[in-house]
């Protein structure tokens, strides 16, 4: 294990396995210790690359990401510590990876479970290199004011109460994890703080041992005293008992071993950690606290005593003047995350989107207020799926079918309109679904398909102000605007729309009023007198018994209608419907492998 200082105010790592609570904990602990870099250089994140952000202080930064841990090594090369996020299943391999790279000096291994076979060729490989692994199932460590592992020391809040911002004079290792945070705060109270804190992790095998930090702060000229909290099990303690014996330590040590009351069971106990387990007698926390005590380390009498151990040993130490004042310093206050500040109630922010029609953040996701469960309970249709999502209310019975009617009669017209063409040509040029789908939806507009709004907004305001259908016709002529809803390609007197015969069936049985759609016939009986293919069209019939529906239902005022027809919602019925068919055409060419489609010379007139 290499002697003194692991890390500094200018440490870098590179953090394995992306974990974004650990990393901003760390810009957090970074900006409060007033460090000018970032201690994460870079982030290894296997399979992904680019750019994380994060916050360092206020601002925003971007922390590489890399796909490999070689690829990270040498475009970070002073980064030289290796924090590994990585599962137990992962994390040995990362790590071999890791201790292999000249440029990584030190990794913290963080995943609990790591086979001890694998942690045994680490530790080997890493004492042959001269290389320092903290961990496995650690939660890391912390040089104060300088560098922190991940989540070491918890919140902000902790971290400020027990002055880690800046060094103080006290080495620190344990066992645990969690415990260490105990300690911190402890060791905050009664002395001028920590300068240096290391987890070992609870595993049978550390990568390093309590002795070996211990001698590594005794090198240390800012580590006046030691705290060292080991725990039952294992013989680790003993190696620092021979450190005291064979005097190597020239500090004070201040130690406890917990466990102690692992005596009151009858049978071996195993405690959280791996290594935690009450073995043979040499392994009680009695037997080592004792045998520290005899080897020259400060042991209390009880955990509870050790408060008051290393209080003594601090203040004994400034009395011979062995301990300068640390100067105290006032961190700067760290930006609340806008998310905890809105939860805490202290600050308010505005939305940017507005929305009024669903909502997942619940149990189960709602439309307009109705849950998931009882639309399928109550058996609901499309046609009430599109009431409450397009009108935000749950329409009759007779209203969501006439829904669902448009939708079937309006899903497919054969493949020569324009929409099924356009898919078709796509499909056929080896585009995907949404590129043939939509090239097919971009040919719906005022002459095919898409003229069931315009048709509403005219027969209404023709209706509503009482024109005649002579006078409506003609002033739309000069006006030079053809009639929405009137004429089609191939329909005509002798060759009705079939499609608008069963929608106005289904109105004249099922609605309580059709005015707009006879208005919209004594139309198309005028048109008619002018050309045969002048008929009521699909859109026509659409458009005119919508407006019964809404006028009649008793379902909308007289504003919601006008803002219906304004806005433009009956088109939707034509482009939802027609999606149906488009995706079937595409299916269609696909499944029937065809070509690349090229139109024939024959059928273009070339001229000049
Ligand atoms: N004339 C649909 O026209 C079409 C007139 C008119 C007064 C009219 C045309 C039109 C309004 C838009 C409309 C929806 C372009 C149609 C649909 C879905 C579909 C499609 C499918 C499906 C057809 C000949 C003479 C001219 C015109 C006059 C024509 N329409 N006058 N009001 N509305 N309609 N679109 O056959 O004196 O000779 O100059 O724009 O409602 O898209 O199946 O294919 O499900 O997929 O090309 O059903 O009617 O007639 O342009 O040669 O005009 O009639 O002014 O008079 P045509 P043109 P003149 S449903």
């Amino acid at each position: 294990m290499a002697t003194g200082q692991l890390f500094s105010r200018n440490t870098q790592a590179l953090f394995y396995n992306y974990k974004q609570l650990p990393i901003q904990r760390m810009l957090d602990f970074d900006f409060l210790c007033g460090r000018e870099t970032p201690s994460v250089a870079g982030i290894i994140n296997p399979g992904s690359e680019g750019f994380q952000k994060l916050f360092f202080g206020q601002e925003e930064i971007a922390i590489p990401v890399h796909s490999a841990i070689e690829a990270a090594c040498s475009a970070h090369p002073t980064a030289d510590v290796f924090i590994n996020f990585a599962s137990f299943r992962s994390a040995a391999a990362s790590s071999m990876a890791a201790l292999k790279q000249p440029t990584i000096r030190v990794v913290a291994i963080i995943a609990e479970g790591v086979p001890e076979s694998d942690t045994k060729q680490l530790i080997a490989y890493a004492r042959a290199n001269n290389k320092v692994i903290i961990g496995p199932a650690t939660v890391g460590g912390i040089q104060a004011g300088a560098f922190k592992i991940g989540d070491t020391a918890g919140t902000i809040d902790n971290i400020i109460s027990c002055k880690l911002y800046r060094p103080g004079s006290v080495g620190f290792v344990s066992k645990s994890g969690g415990m260490s945070n105990e300690l911190y705060n402890t060791i905050a109270r009664v002395t001028d703080g920590i300068y240096e804190g290391i987890a070992i992790g609870g595993d049978v095998f550390p990568g390093s041992t309590l002795s070996d930090h211990v001698l590594r702060f005794n090198n240390i000229p800012q580590v006046k005293m030691m705290v060292v909290l080991g725990e039952l099990g294992g013989r680790d303690e003993y190696s620092l008992v021979e450190a005291l014996k064979e005097g190597k330590v020239h500090k004070p040590v201040v130690a406890w071993v917990s466990g102690t009351c692992a005596r009151l069971f009858k049978s071996e106990v195993q405690f959280g950690h791996a290594g935690a387990k009450s073995g043979g007698e040499m392994e009680s926390a009695q037997a080592k606290n004792e045998a520290l005590r005899e080897a020259g380390a400060v042991v209390p009498t009880s955990y509870e005593a050790l408060e008051a151990a290393i209080k003594e040993t601090f203040e004994k130490l400034a009395e011979e003047g062995k301990i300068t004042p640390v100067p105290e310093v006032t961190p700067p206050q760290i930006p609340e995350d806008l998310k905890t500040a809105i939860k805490s109630g202290k600050v308010r922010a505005p939305t940017h989107i507005i929305s009024t029609i669903s909502d997942d953040r619940g149990e189960e996701p709602c439309y307009a207020g109705v849950p998931m469960s009882t639309i399928i309970e109550r058996g609901y249709g499309v046609g009430d799926v599109i009431s409450l999502l397009w009108f935000k209310r749950s329409l009759p019975r007779y209203c969501t079918q006439f829904i669902e009617i448009c939708i079937m009669l309006c899903a497919d017209h054969g493949p020569c309109v324009s929409g099924a063409h356009n898919s078709i040509v796509t499909a056929r040029a080896g585009k995907d679904l949404v590129s043939s789908l939509v090239s097919g939806l971009l040919t719906i507009g005022p002459r095919f398909g898409g003229a069931i709004d315009d048709a509403a907004r005219y027969f209404k305001d023709a209706y509503d102000r009482g024109l005649t259908p002579y006078e409506f016709v003609e002033g739309m002529k000069k006006k030079g605007i053809r009639v929405p809803g009137i004429g089609h390609r191939i329909k005509s007197r002798d060759n009705r729309d079939k499609r608008v015969q069963l929608l106005q069936q289904y109105a004249h049985t099922h609605f309580p009023s059709v005015k707009y759609m006879e208005y919209a016939v004594k139309v198309e009986t005028y048109t008619l007198s002018k050309a045969n293919n002048l008929v009521l069209n699909v859109d026509g019939a659409i458009g005119s018994l919508f407006l019964d529906l809404l006028a009649g239902s008793g379902m909308f005022t007289k504003q919601e209608i006008d803002e219906i027809v304004e806005i433009g919602y009956l088109n939707g019925l034509f482009v939802l419907a027609r999606s149906i068919g488009l995706i079937g055409h595409t299916f269609d060419q696909k499944r029937l492998k065809q070509p690349l489609y090229r139109h024939p010379w024959e059928d273009v007139l070339y001229t000049k």
